[in-house]
């Protein structure tokens, strides 16, 4: 057997996390995942540590025998500065991740090998090959994709006391839709597009993780029927309060958001994106289409659940009004928190190779790749009044006014108060936050995030009988 490897995993912070817009306790939230899930290859008497540069300085005065690195878009500047400062000194990098999956040819003179797709099935294979000092320059995802039977995420390399949500959680890989804009087709090119783990390993894992909260960070955790009916059947009675995403039009679709309501999930990520039919067409959104927007918040509301509408700026059919009929819309249907994003056209997706083709784009630099900024030239605005638009939004829903209104549109005493109390916290308090994660004491306020996450609705299920849990094989 060959000696132990000494491998460094690092996620370094995103640009945004050193510049104007730093909001320390969103960078603060999740552990990096997708790295602890890559850990878990190694075997027992490897030696691994796990960096976040959101969270922790980044040492880069050691030799390990490994560095792996996970690129972001807009932390992609920063990855290569390490990937050349380790491999100067003779250490092996390698780098995978969205952007190096979008962009090959940009990574690859910066690392030793470079990895497309999801690490689940290459990388134990790379580990394998470098054991033997034949790893490759190159690794593809392609078919035989699976979360079956993956090893357990190395959690003991997270600190959790850094995080507001340790209990972070993956269970699926992917998403059944195609939305232009997105990075999903592009990321699992040359597979599966969209899979799941096993519902008893995921309720294995659920069953490891302390206290009540969990967040789940599928793109969407409604997308198979079947799996999240046997996974919120198993999370009955399981006590736990939970966060997730999912589309428009599983919500509305059959009764898996009551199922998910009578599991514990109290907060959900929609992807309402526009209020303009024809911009849904044109990024192939069409499984928002001729939805009703107001009944996915009449029925999520009638659950108890709090929404985080997600919505995109800039769009061709986007013009001045935009941005005061989203705000008005969003604030009118009670929806707790808004995510704002000007349009950003992400290389590798077809939004990226459309705008390019007519000639749009405005810049390369991916550092202002955050949604934050506007790198292409918008059909019906200037750059500028986008971006004036954008803030403008921001500012807007989350005035306290809008908030005490959007808190109003609420049935019950309880569910106006735990809307303000949310929407008031995560963008009100962020002084009283950086204290909290200065101090490494983000874990004592788990409790207060779990009180406001705690059940409104008469008509949640939570009180019935938990059911014994289906097992995958049931299926
Ligand atoms: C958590 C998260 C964040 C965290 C990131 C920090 C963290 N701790 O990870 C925070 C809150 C900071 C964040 C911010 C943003 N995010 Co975000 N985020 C996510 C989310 C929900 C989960 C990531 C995750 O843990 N996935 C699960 C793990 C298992 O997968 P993974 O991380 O991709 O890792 C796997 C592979 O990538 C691969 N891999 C990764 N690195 C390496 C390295 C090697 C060597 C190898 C072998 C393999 C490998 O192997 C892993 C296992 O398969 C994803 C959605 C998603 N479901 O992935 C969006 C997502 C990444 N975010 C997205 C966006 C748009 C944003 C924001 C711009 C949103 C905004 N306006 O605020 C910002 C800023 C991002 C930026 N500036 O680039 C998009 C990215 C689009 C794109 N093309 O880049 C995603 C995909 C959501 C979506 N569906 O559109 N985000
Ligand atoms: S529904 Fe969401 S995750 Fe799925 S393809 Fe569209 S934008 Fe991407």
């Amino acid at each position: 057997m060959s000696r132990p490897l000494r491998v460094k995993f690092i996620l370094p912070a995103l640009t945004e996390a050193t510049g104007p817009y730093w909001r320390p306790i969103k960078y603060s939230l999740f552990p990096p995942l997708g790295l602890a899930t890559l850990a878990a290859y190694l075997r027992p008497d490897d030696d691994a540590v796990l960096l976040d540069g959101h969270v922790m300085p980044l040492t880069t005065d050691d030799m390990p025998d490994l560095v792996v690195i996970q690129v972001y878009i807009t932390n992609a500047r920063r990855a290569y500065l390490l990937a050349d400062h380790y491999r100067a000194k003779g250490v092996f990098v390698a780098l995978g991740g969205l952007h190096v999956t979008a962009l090959p040819d940009e990574a690859a003179p910066h690392a030793d090998a470079i990895f497309l797709g999801p690490g689940e099935q290459t990388f134990p294979q790379f580990l394998a090959e470098f054991r033997e000092g034949r790893a490759q320059r190159l690794y593809r995802s392609t078919e035989g994709r699976t979360l079956d039977r993956i090893p357990p995420v190395r959690r003991d390399l997270i600190d959790r006391r850094r995080y507001l949500v340790p209990n972070s959680i993956v269970v699926t890989r992917g998403c059944p839709q195609h939305c232009d804009f997105c990075y999903k087709d592009a990321f699992f090119q040359g597979g599966k597009g969209f899979y799941t783990q096993r519902v008893d390993d995921a309720l294995s894992e659920i069953d490891r993780l302390p206290g009540r909260h969990l967040y789940f960070l599928d793109d969407h955790l409604l997308g198979d029927r079947c799996f999240g009916e046997a996974l919120f059947e198993g999370m009955r009675g399981m006590g736990r309060l939970f966060q997730g995403a999912a589309t428009v039009d599983s919500i509305l679709r059959g009764d898996l958001i009551e199922r998910a309501a009578a599991a514990g999930l109290r907060s959900l990520f929609v992807g309402f994106e526009t209020l303009t039919p024809g911009n849904l067409v044109r990024s192939n959104k069409r499984q928002n289409l001729g939805r009703d927007y107001t009944a996915v918040t009449e029925r999520l509301h009638s659950l108890g659940i709090m929404i985080n509408g997600s919505f995109v700026f800039g769009m061709d059919d986007d013009d001045e009004d935009v941005f005061r009929r989203t705000v008005d819309w969003s604030v009118e249907r009670g929806i707790t928190t808004a995510t704002f994003h000007i349009q950003t056209p992400y290389p590798g997706t077809r939004l990226f190779a459309r705008t390019e083709a007519e000639g749009r784009i405005l810049t390369r630099d991916w550092d202002l790749y955050d949604t934050r900024h506007v790198v292409y030239q918008p059909a019906r605005l200037t750059p500028e009044a986008l971006k004036t638009g954008y803030d403008w939004a921001y500012r807007e829903f989350y005035r306290w006014s809008s908030i005490a209104r959007a808190s109003l549109e609420h049935g019950s005493l309880k569910h106006q108060a735990k809307h303000f109390f949310y929407a008031a916290g995560w963008k009100k308090f962020e002084p009283l936050w950086d204290v909290v994660i200065r101090a490494k004491q983000l874990r004592t306020m788990t409790p207060v995030l779990e009180g406001v996450l705690s059940k409104v609705s008469a008509k949640s299920r939570e009180d019935q009988p938990a059911p014994v849990a289906v097992r995958s094989a049931e299926l």
